[in-house]
This record gives C-alpha cells, sequence and structure tokens, in this order.
C-alpha cells in the first residue's frame, strides 16, 4: 500500500504527505538536501474583523425586484453591493532543510522514497560511497511532533545540519542544542486570483494584528557529536539520529483570559521536552497504532494488482490507470489516509488544500470553499468509518454559526444563521468579493450555512448519537432553517422561493448576454427542502418542537417545485434558461441525488431520471473534484461501468512540469487530486464515491453493490458504515454478492433489499429466511452483535 518512487521529488507536488491533523510536511527526498516544506493548520493571515455589510439589506428590495421584473443584468450589477472583504489566507509554515554531508553522487539503483499508507510513515533510503542511508518521518498524533529518525549503515558515517527557514517574516535562534524559529504572519493576503498592488501586507511591529508562529527543532542522537550554531544544528560522526520538529501560532478559536494564554513558544517548548524524553521505537509505534487504529478499520479488496511491485507511481498511473485494481484501491485508501493525516479531533476542518500548502498567497487562499469543496472534504468521513475525523468541521459549523447570526441580522435582517460561498480560520460567514469586486456568480449564494447543516444530520444518521443530535445537531440545524424561512419570499403564484438566487457558478444566457443572479434555484430549494426534512426528522427523534416542524411541513410543500426542463434535465434554474457552459464543472442541481437523499428512485423516479439526463450532458469532463462528484452521482444511479469510467478519468497524471488546463482533471505524481492545481477535494470525492459504490444506505435501507463495475466482478470490502449505525463488509464473486456481515452497533431494526435464497445468521442459528416475494427485509438487531448474510 504504497506511493513510491525511484527518485527524489523536484516538485512539491511529487513530494509525500505526512500530517497529524494539526502539522503537515511534504517530504521531497533529496539526497544532499532534504526538504520538509511545513504546514501548522491554524497559521494564517488576518484576524477577526466585522465582514458584514448592512447596505446589502439596503439594496435587497431593489434586487428582488429587478429580478422578478426579469432584469438579471441590472440586478447582477446591483448585487454586488452586497459584498464584504475576500477571506483570509491559509499560509505555509516553512522549511525543515537537511544537508547531508556526504556529496550527491548516490548509487543511483539504490535509490527508494516511499509512503506506506498503512503505518503513516515515509522512507527514503540510498547509498552513498558503500554506506547505505536511511530516513524515516512520520507526523505523530499521540505526540505531537515530526520525527525523522536517520541512520547509517557504517558505523560514525552520519553528518548533517538541520534548520528551519519560512517565506514569512522572521528569525531564527540557535541555543540550548535547540534552533528556534520565530515568526510574524502578514495581516493581510489577498486571493491569488485578485489583482492587487501590495498583495501580502504585514503590520507594523508595534501594532500588528497579524498571528505569531514558532518552530522549535531538536535532535538526539547515537556515537558523534552535537554542535548548535547560526547555520543550524549539526551531527558530526553519528551512526543514528533522530530530529524532533512541532510548531504552533498564537490563534485560539475562542477568547480566552491573556493569563491563561500559552505563548507558541511554550507549547513547543513543551512538546519538545517530552517527546525528547521517548525512546524513537517507541514514539514510532505509538504513531503507528494511533494511525491503524483508524486505518485498518476499512479493507477494500478489488482484484489482485496488475503493475509491477516496485514501479513508480506515476508511472503506474500513467501506464496502468484504473485498468490496476491494485491503484484503485491506493486512491481510497489514500483519501482515507489524508483524512487521517490533516483532519483530527480538535483540529480545524481540512482546507482546499487538506493541511498541506508551499505558498503564502495559495489558490483560493486555501480557505474554505462552501459551495462545494468544504462538504467535499467530508464526503467519505460517515460511510468511510471515520466519524470522529468529521468532528472539526462539525465543530467549525458551530463557530460559523456564532458569526453567522450577525450576518443574518446586519446583510438581511433575518432570524437563524447564514453562510455564504467562502469562510476562513476567523469565520468569516459574509458574501465575499472586497465590496464589489468580486462576481455574484460565486460570491452571492446564501445557502453555505444550509448545506453544512447536512453534515450534523449525517453524523447524527450514522451513528444514532441522540445527545449530539440534541446538544450541537438540531439547534444548529434548526437556526439554519429560521434564516431560511426567513429568508424565502412568495412569487406570483404564492410559492415559496429565494431571491437573489445563484446556481454556483453557472451563468446564464438572457438577451445574448451572461448573468448569474435570479431567483429559486434548483440547488437553493434542494437544499432547504432537505434541510427541512432533516429537521423534521430530528424532532421526531428528540420528540421536540412538533409545531415547529408542523410549520416547516407546510413551507416546504409551499416551495416552488423542482421542475424538468425543454431537453429532459432537471433545470438549473427556476425559468428553462440556456447554460453558459453545457459542461460545466459544478452540478449543484443534482445535490439533492447526491451527496443528498431529495431525489430518489422511489420518491421521485422522474426527477431522478431528469437528473441522469443532465449528468450526462454535462459530460464526464471536469475538475478533479468535478469528477469526484461525478462519480458519487453515478453510483446514485446505480450505474458501476459509468462511475468506474469517471475513477479513470480521475486517475489520469498532471505533470507538475507541464502545467495542466484548469478545467482538466486528474492527478499528480503522488496522486493528489490535481484541479489543477492540486486541490484535496478531489482525493476525499473518488474515496466516497467507491464506497458509494459498494455501499448506500441514503434511502432507508442498505443496499448492497449498488453501482458495481464489470471490472470489479470479484472483491471484498470491511468496515463501511451505514445510517442506522451498522458496519457492513461486503464479499462478491464474479459480480455477484456472496457474504455481507452486518454489525449492529445500536441495536436498531435494520432494513435490507431482499434477494432471493437470502439467509441470516446470528452465530449459527438461522434468524431469518427471505419468503418469496418480500423486497424488504427488516431485520431486529442486538446491539453489539453480528449478522452474517448468505446469499445463493
Ligand atoms: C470553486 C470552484 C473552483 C475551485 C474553487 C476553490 O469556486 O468553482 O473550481 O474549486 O472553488
Amino acid at each position: 500500500m504504497n506511493i513510491q518512487f525511484g527518485s527524489p521529488a523536484t516538485y512539491w507536488v511529487e513530494a509525500l504527505p505526512i500530517g497529524n491533523g494539526k502539522l503537515g510536511g511534504m517530504v521531497f527526498g533529496g539526497i544532499e538536501k532534504e526538504r520538509i516544506a511545513l504546514n501548522e493548520d491554524t497559521l494564517w493571515s488576518g484576524y477577526a474583523q466585522d465582514w458584514n455589510n448592512p447596505e446589502a439589506r439596503e439594496v435587497l428590495p431593489e434586487i428582488r425586484e429587478l429580478i422578478a421584473r426579469k432584469q438579471y443584468v441590472e440586478a447582477d450589477l446591483l448585487s454586488k453591493k452586497m459584498m464584504g472583504p475576500f477571506t483570509q489566507s491559509y499560509l505555509p509554515f516553512g522549511d525543515l532543510e537537511l544537508v547531508m554531508e556526504h556529496g550527491q553522487s548516490y548509487e543511483r539503483k539504490s535509490y527508494r522514497r516511499k509512503l506506506d499508507l498503512s503505518t503513516g510513515i515515509v522512507s527514503v533510503s540510498y547509498a552513498v560511497g558503500g554506506v547505505r542511508y536511511d530516513r524515516e518521518m512520520f507526523a505523530s498524533h499521540p505526540d505531537q511532533a515530526i520525527v525523522i529518525r536517520l541512520t547509517s549503515s557504517k558505523e560514525g558515517r552520519l553528518n548533517f545540519r538541520t534548520q528551519l527557514s519560512s517565506p514569512l517574516r522572521h528569525d531564527t535562534v540557535a541555543a540550548n542544542d535547540q534552533y528556534e524559529l520565530f515568526g510574524t504572519a502578514p495581516e493581510y493576503v489577498s486571493p491569488n486570483y485578485h489583482d492587487v498592488e501590495v498583495p501580502v501586507r504585514y503590520g507594523d511591529a508595534a501594532s500588528n494584528r497579524g498571528m505569531s508562529f514558532h518552530g522549535r527543532l531538536a535532535v538526539s542522537h547515537t556515537g558523534g557529536t552535537l554542535h548548535t550554531g547560526s547555520s543550524g544544528l549539526q551531527i558530526i560522526g553519528a551512526t543514528e539520529a533522530v530530529i524532533y520538529f512541532t510548531g504552533a501560532t498564537s490563534y485560539v478559536s475562542t477568547p480566552q483570559a491573556s493569563d491563561t494564554i500559552i505563548s507558541p513558544e511554550d507549547k513547543t517548548a513543551d512538546v519538545i521536552q517530552q517527546i525528547t524524553a521517548h525512546k524513537y521505537t517507541d514514539l514510532r509505534q505509538r504513531h503507528v497504532q494511533d494511525h491503524q487504529a483508524l486505518f485498518n478499520r476499512v479493507q477494500l479488496h478489488l482484484g489482485d494488482s496488475i503493475a509491477p511491485q516496485d514501479i513508480p507511481t506515476d508511472e503506474r498511473i500513467e501506464k496502468y490507470g484504473s485498468s490496476d485494481p491494485g491503484l484503485v484501491e491506493l486512491l481510497f485508501n489514500y483519501g482515507r489516509y489524508l483524512m487521517i493525516a490533516s483532519s483530527r479531533p480538535g483540529s480545524l476542518p481540512a482546507n482546499l488544500q487538506g493541511i498541506w500548502n508551499q505558498e503564502t498567497r495559495a489558490p483560493w487562499s486555501s480557505n474554505y470553499t462552501l459551495n462545494i469543496n468544504a462538504e467535499m472534504n467530508y464526503w467519505p468521513a460517515e460511510t468511510c468509518n471515520m466519524a470522529e475525523l468529521h468532528e472539526p468541521l462539525l465543530d467549525f459549523i458551530g463557530k460559523l454559526a456564532e458569526n453567522g447570526r450577525k450576518t443574518a441580522e446586519v446583510n438581511y435582517g433575518a432570524r437563524g444563521w447564514v453562510a455564504h460561498h467562502n469562510a476562513d480560520i476567523w469565520g468569516q460567514t459574509a458574501p465575499v468579493g472586497d465590496y464589489g469586486a468580486g462576481d455574484p456568480v460565486w460570491a452571492l449564494w446564501m445557502m453555505g450555512g444550509v448545506w453544512l447543516t447536512q453534515h450534523l444530520w449525517e453524523h447524527y444518521a450514522f451513528s444514532e448519537n441522540k445527545a449530539f443530535l440534541q446538544e450541537t445537531g438540531y439547534p444548529l440545524m434548526k437556526e439554519a432553517a429560521l434564516f431560511c424561512l426567513d429568508w424565502l419570499i412568495e412569487n406570483k403564484e404564492g410559492y415559496l422561493i429565494t431571491s437573489p438566487s445563484t446556481s454556483p457558478e453557472m451563468k446564464f444566457v438572457v438577451n445574448g448576454e451572461h448573468a448569474a443572479v435570479s431567483e429559486a434555484t434548483t440547488m437553493d430549494l434542494s437544499l432547504i427542502a432537505e434541510l427541512f426534512d432533516n429537521c423534521i426528522q430530528a424532532t421526531e427523534v428528540l420528540q421536540t418542537d412538533a409545531e415547529f416542524a408542523g410549520l416547516l411541513r407546510a413551507k416546504k410543500e409551499q416551495l416552488l417545485p423542482l421542475q424538468i426542463d425543454s431537453k429532459g434535465r432537471l433545470q438549473e434554474w427556476s425559468e428553462d434558461f440556456t447554460e453558459e457552459d453545457p459542461q460545466h464543472r459544478h452540478v449543484s442541481h443534482l445535490v439533492g441525488v447526491f451527496p443528498g437523499r431529495l431525489i430518489t428512485p422511489k420518491k421521485s423516479p422522474d426527477l431522478m431520471k431528469a437528473a441522469r439526463t443532465s449528468l450526462e450532458i454535462r459530460g464526464d469532463g471536469g475538475t478533479g473534484w468535478s469528477l469526484g462528484w461525478k462519480i458519487g452521482l453515478w453510483a446514485r444511479f446505480g450505474e458501476g461501468n459509468r462511475a468506474e469510467q469517471l475513477i479513470s478519468n480521475l486517475l489520469t497524471l498532471v505533470k507538475a512540469s507541464e502545467p495542466g488546463k484548469h478545467e482538466q482533471g486528474g492527478v499528480y505524481a503522488n496522486l493528489f487530486d490535481a484541479h489543477p492545481p492540486f486541490q484535496i477535494d478531489g482525493n476525499f470525492a473518488a474515496t466516497a464515491g467507491i464506497a458509494e459504490m459498494l455501499l448506500q444506505s441514503h434511502q432507508g435501507y442498505l443496499e448492497f453493490l449498488p453501482a458495481l463495475p464489470e471490472r470489479w466482478s470479484t472483491g471484498s470490502v470491511k468496515g463501511l458504515r451505514a445510517r442506522g449505525g451498522f458496519e457492513v463488509s461486503l464479499r462478491w464473486e464474479n459480480g455477484k454478492l456472496i457474504e455481507a456481515e452486518i454489525v449492529s452497533h445500536t441495536g436498531k431494526t435494520c432494513y435490507l433489499q431482499s434477494e432471493p435464497g437470502l439467509k441470516v445468521y446470528q452465530g449459527d442459528t438461522v434468524v431469518h429466511t427471505t419468503p418469496e416475494k418480500d423486497d424488504q427485509v427488516s431485520l431486529s438487531t442486538q446491539k453489539g452483535q453480528t449478522y452474517t448474510l448468505q446469499f445463493e
């Protein structure tokens, strides 16, 4: 289960990622010069500010009138007055540099660089002058540090220097056998797509409001000597050495009394003091155990790998693509690996690049983009049995809701909470766009909070954790629904609509001109309908708020119905507009099919068919994340071969040396998803999509192998999760399910589609046999028990 190469990385997207949710590293594996590009998840530009815009409320009635009069281009223009500032940017921490004093001339055949997904360890090894040099690197969650062990095969041949640097303002200090970096983050970083004279701005020393950050390096060694100087920590004549790095910032998620705030340098001192007291083997073991406790929950086997064992991963992608079942497994497992490495309880949610970013002006500020990307990052969290790694996003929703209450009130005079297209570490909830410089096609979208609340409901649905629903989930969902109730208006026919409304990020054509803003897009209506459904279900589970549920039921009935357009597609806007780009990467109007549950074959077969036609016409191309979304959609349409085609398209190698086309997605050599550029969402969507091809539970019952492609005719999967608190393992042969195992974590009744000849065992006892014509089986389960299903 390796991503591997026979040479060092030249580009950042050829380097190998390690991470513990908070600290990230990209390992290049250089011979003489190793570079580990570092990140810390709380290192962002800026500070908390007021981004709300009272002018939005003033222009809202006029915008609505323009839209009602179908003056869309004018409405677009006026809607720019609703915008606030851009979000801030996720920043690079710097580099850990390692200079090996053995020269550059290594024995070419001896070089190996690999990331083992099953241990979360990157290793580099090569030989110089008959001496073998080995490096092992990992980011430990239990010990909160990046650990690097260096060894030489011959005694005393390890000579190196190590130090830290940063592209941000910083000073370094070498003292007491440690090397420290004191840094300051900019007060403002402009998005890379927005041209301004000074895109990166630092505060004055006296009044600086940017974060401070601190990195600390220490080394322990067997044999040889350690020297500390301005060029770093130097080891001479050792046989083994261990380098420890940790970093911290001054960011605090909630206001704290100043005497309780721990400085970044005290935080790093504490970590380094503790970690250096342990033996390397113990640290390694603790890391592997912690990683495997999450990683080993799920196992996928789709057939034997057809690529040679030692082949470099980029070559494997290019030569074999999805025809190599082992590579598809690797892609699936990589999404789980990246989630474990970038999202842990207490960390921030994974941003557009997870936690890995080397640029001060990262693409799209590497922020939280709520009109698809941030949600997509968490699609595999529940289905792939990593529910606790969902927590950073769920916590972040709470933070957004706090700020979003004010935005709802100031910008729209509405109750509840709202978030728009972008968010950042400060919890920005207003529309972005630098007060009019942005384009409404992305900036003007009020459904960020509404979509996010789907994650709260799903977290409950998979776990049946009522306490979570009661204390956290439902209150946030209810307030998002309150916003919707105030945001919805009646049209002339008495239907409830949203206005202004956009379908991210697609324009329509009116009288030869392009416009973004109209009313009641299918995405808005779908997300609102689903939120209302989820709230209603939550009130039933919690036996509360019956009156509110009644109101939501009535309002849901009154929503403008979804429509089918003249081409038989699920209509994207409330009018049958011509779209700007029929192959546009966003498939916003299909959100009710996946990841939503609004449109299903059972509930709405006509809309399902229309949605399929929409996807057919959108085509099989797009950015990395767009391909990822389409895997999940084809899985929900029950078309395995088509879903597999999208996986195959995603497994197209994008070379860092040949910048790809913006709209032609694929993967880089290190299997990072390429928008291009790198954006991690496509990795997570691929993992979620593959899980969705094998198991679905969104219709209220388990569906085994709902979209199995012919290519995966024989295989098995262990440990997927289904709604209702079930853990499911499956084994199939020649395209036919042979055996399923269900572990009931809640003791709920488990509904399944029946199959002729199905027998269910609890231990050796048959607890269910399907009668001839039963199309749904309801299986009573006991908490903690395992049920084996055999299909004849
Ligand atoms: C949305 C997408 C872009 C990109 C950006 C981060 O705006 O339309 O393709 O993924 O987010």
